[in-house]
C-alpha cells in the first residue's frame, strides 16, 4: 500500500515559495516581458506548446516549484498511479479503495505497458470494438429492413457523457460520411424527445453508457428509447448497445446488441479513453481515429513522467495552478479554447477538476489547511471576449486564464479578408489577450487604466485532430491528477455527489405516494423536504403517511 504523500503545507519548498510570492514577477514592469523571456518559457511535448512567459513566475520561482515537485514526490506518485497502486482512498477511513487505471487504456502501445492486466483489457474491448465497427462497415450488420445504421444516440450521463461529449463536439470535422451521433444526459424529458423526435429509429442505434448501471437519469432515458422503438415495432434489442462495469445491473448481454465493458479502476470522469467514449467515437470516426486519439493521449501519459518541471507540460500547468491559487491567492482557473470545436472541453474540464480536487480533507482524512481545487469556468474565444473578458481585465478578482489555440483550421476552408485568414484572426485574438492581460496599460483615466500582472498560459498545436486531441484530453487529465498529488487529496472518488442522490430519491417517493417506512421517517431533513416539495407545488394538500407523520 503506498504510503500517501506530505501535507503541502509540511513541504519547506513549499514556505520558500511562501517567501518568493511576496514579490511575483513583475509582467509589467521595464523587460518584464522581454523577447528572450517569450523566447524560454515555452515546453512542448506530443506537439503541444505550453508557453507560460506571461505567468507571474521568474527562473527563483520555477526553480522552487521543482523543488515543490521533487519534494513531494508528485511524479513518484504519478508513476505508481500508473502501475496500480490504489489510490483511490482515505487512509483509516471507509473509502472506495481502487486502483487509477485510465491510463492503461492508452498504454497499449507497448509491449511492456506498466499495468499489464488491464491495458490488455483495454485491447480485448478495442479487438470486439474493432469488429462491431467493420460489421458495420461492410454491411454485415443491418437493421431488420436490411438497411445501414446511420445514427448512434449515446445515453450517460457525468463521466458517461461530458467527456465522450466534448470529444465528439471536437471531432465533428472527421465524421465518416453517414454517421450522425446525438446524445441524450439530462433526465428532462424534453431532451430525449428533442434527440428522438428526429429521428428514423429503423437505422438508428442506441448506446446506453453506465459505469454503474444504476444511474436514474440513465436508466430513465434508457427506458424511455426503448418505449420509442417498441412504438415504433422495433425490438430494441436489436438496436441497443451497452458500456457498463462487469458484473453491473445492466451487464446482460441479452438485452443488447453487443455489451461492452469498463473496469472500476477507471473512474467515470477519467473514462473519455474506455469504451466510454470509444464506442460512440468509433462508430462517428472509425476504428483507426479511436486509435489515433489514444496514441495521442498515450503519448502524453508518458511525456508526463519527465521530473524536469520546464520539460513536463502537465507537471509544470499543475505547478503554476498551485502558485496562482495557494500563493498568489486566485480562486478560480478559465479554460478558453480559441477554437469552436472545443465548445464542450471547458464542460468536461469542470467536471475533471471539480470532482477530483472539490476535496477539503487530505488522504489521511486531516481537514486540508490550503486551499484545494479552483473553480474552473470556460467557454470559446472570441465570443468571449464580447462578453466575460470585462472581469478578468478589469475586475476585482484575479482570474488566472489557459488558452488553447491551433495554427491550423480544421477544414482549411478560410480566405484571406485585409491580408490575414480568419484562422490568423482567431490566434491573433488570443495571443492579443494573452499579451494584454499581462502588460496592462497605464491611462489618466481611471476607466481605461488596465493593471496587467493578470496571469495566462497559452497551450498551442498545430491542428485539432484525433492525435492532439488525445494528447490535451491527457494533458488536463494529469495536470488533474498532479495538483492532486501536491494537494495531498484523493483526487478519485466524489462523495459529494452522494447525498444530493440520495435526497432526490427520497423525495422522489414522496412525490409517487410511497411516503410509509422507511421514506418518510420525521426526520428533520425529512420534513424540511416534505415542506419543499409543498412550498414548491409539487404535492397539493398530501400529508405524509409514514411513521414519522407530523400531524
Ligand atoms: C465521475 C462521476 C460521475 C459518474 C456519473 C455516471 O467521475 O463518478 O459523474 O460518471 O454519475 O455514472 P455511471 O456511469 O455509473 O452511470
Amino acid at each position: 500500500m503506498p504510503t500517501p504523500g506530505k501535507d503541502l503545507d509540511r513541504l519547506a519548498a513549499y514556505h520558500r515559495l511562501q517567501e518568493l510570492s511576496r514579490t511575483p514577477h513583475d509582467l509589467t514592469a521595464a523587460g518584464g516581458l522581454a523577447p528572450e523571456r517569450l523566447a524560454r518559457y515555452r515546453c512542448r511535448a506530443a506537439g503541444i506548446d505550453l508557453l507560460y512567459a506571461t505567468q507571474r513566475v521568474d527562473d527563483t520561482v520555477l526553480d522552487g516549484l521543482q523543488a515543490l515537485a521533487d519534494e513531494s514526490g508528485v511524479i513518484d506518485q504519478f508513476l505508481s498511479m500508473k502501475q496500480g497502486a490504489v489510490l483511490n482512498r482515505i487512509e483509516g477511513f471507509a473509502s472506495e479503495n481502487r486502483q487509477v487505471l485510465h491510463t492503461a487504456c492508452r498504454d497499449i502501445f507497448s509491449p511492456q505497458p506498466l499495468a499489464p492486466e488491464a491495458s490488455q483489457q483495454a485491447r480485448d474491448e478495442l479487438a470486439k470494438l474493432r469488429v462491431f465497427l467493420s460489421e458495420l462497415d461492410n454491411q454485415t450488420l443491418r437493421n431488420g429492413k436490411g438497411e445501414t445504421f446511420t445514427d448512434l444516440v449515446h445515453i450517460g450521463i457525468g463521466g458517461s457523457d461530458l467527456g465522450p461529449r466534448a470529444l465528439s463536439i471536437a471531432m465533428a470535422a472527421y465524421r465518416l460520411p453517414q454517421r450522425r451521433v446525438h446524445f441524450i444526459s439530462n433526465v428532462d424529458p424534453d431532451d430525449a424527445h428533442a434527440v428522438l423526435q428526429g429521428l428514423d429509429l429503423s437505422r438508428t442505434l442506441v448506446n446506453v453508457v453506465s459505469k454503474s448501471g444504476t444511474t436514474l437519469e440513465t436508466l430513465t432515458n434508457e427506458e424511455l428509447a426503448r418505449a420509442a422503438f417498441t412504438n415504433a415495432g422495433l425490438d430494441p434489442n436489436r438496436h441497443f448497445l451497452a458500456v457498463t462495469g462487469t458484473g453491473s445491473p445492466m451487464d446482460n448481454p441479452d438485452r443488447y446488441l453487443r455489451s461492452f465493458y469498463m473496469f472500476d479502476y477507471i473512474g467515470g470522469r477519467y473514462s473519455a479513453t474506455s469504451m466510454v467514449g470509444a464506442v460512440m467515437l468509433g462508430f462517428a470516426l472509425g476504428y483507426d481515429a479511436v486509435i489515433e486519439i489514444l496514441r495521442g493521449a498515450n503519448d502524453m501519459d508518458r511525456a508526463a513522467e519527465e521530473r524536469d518541471i520546464r520539460k513536463n507540460p502537465p507537471l509544470l500547468l499543475a505547478l503554476l495552478c498551485v502558485w496562482n491559487h495557494n500563493l498568489l491567492g486566485c480562486e478560480t482557473v478559465a479554460v478558453l479554447p480559441y477554437s469552436q470545436a472545443l465548445l464542450r472541453f471547458p464542460a468536461h474540464l469542470q467536471q475533471c477538476e471539480m470532482e477530483s480536487n472539490g476535496k477539503s480533507i487530505t488522504r489521511n482524512g486531516d481537514p486540508l489547511r490550503y486551499a484545494s481545487g479552483p473553480i474552473l469556468w470556460g467557454e470559446p474565444g472570441t465570443n468571449g471576449q464580447h462578453a466575460f473578458y470585462q472581469l478578468i481585465h478589469q475586475g476585482t478578482a484575479l482570474v488566472p486564464t489557459e488558452f488553447i489555440g491551433f495554427r491550423h483550421s480544421q477544414y482549411g476552408q478560410d480566405i484571406l479578408i485585409k491580408e490575414t485568414t480568419s484562422q490568423e484572426k482567431l490566434l491573433a485574438n488570443l495571443l492579443a489577450q494573452s499579451l494584454a492581460l499581462a502588460t496592462g496599460q497605464e491611462n489618466d483615466n481611471p476607466n481605461q487604466r488596465f493593471s496587467g500582472n493578470r496571469p495566462s498560459s497559452v497551450l498551442i498545436a498545430d491542428r485539432l485532430d484525433p492525435y492532439s486531441l488525445g494528447a490535451l484530453l491527457a494533458l488536463y487529465e494529469a495536470k488533474i491528477v498532479m495538483q492532486g498529488f501536491l494537494w495531498n487529496i484523493n483526487s478519485f472518488d466524489q462523495e459529494g455527489v452522494q447525498l444530493g442522490k440520495v435526497l432526490a430519491n427520497r423525495l422522489l417517493a414522496h412525490m409517487a405516494g410511497r411516503s410509509k417506512d422507511p421514506n418518510y421517517d420525521g426526520s428533520e431533513t425529512d420534513r424540511a423536504g416534505w415542506a419543499l416539495l409543498k412550498a414548491a407545488g409539487m404535492l397539493g394538500d398530501r400529508e405524509p403517511r409514514g411513521k414519522g407523520q407530523s400531524s
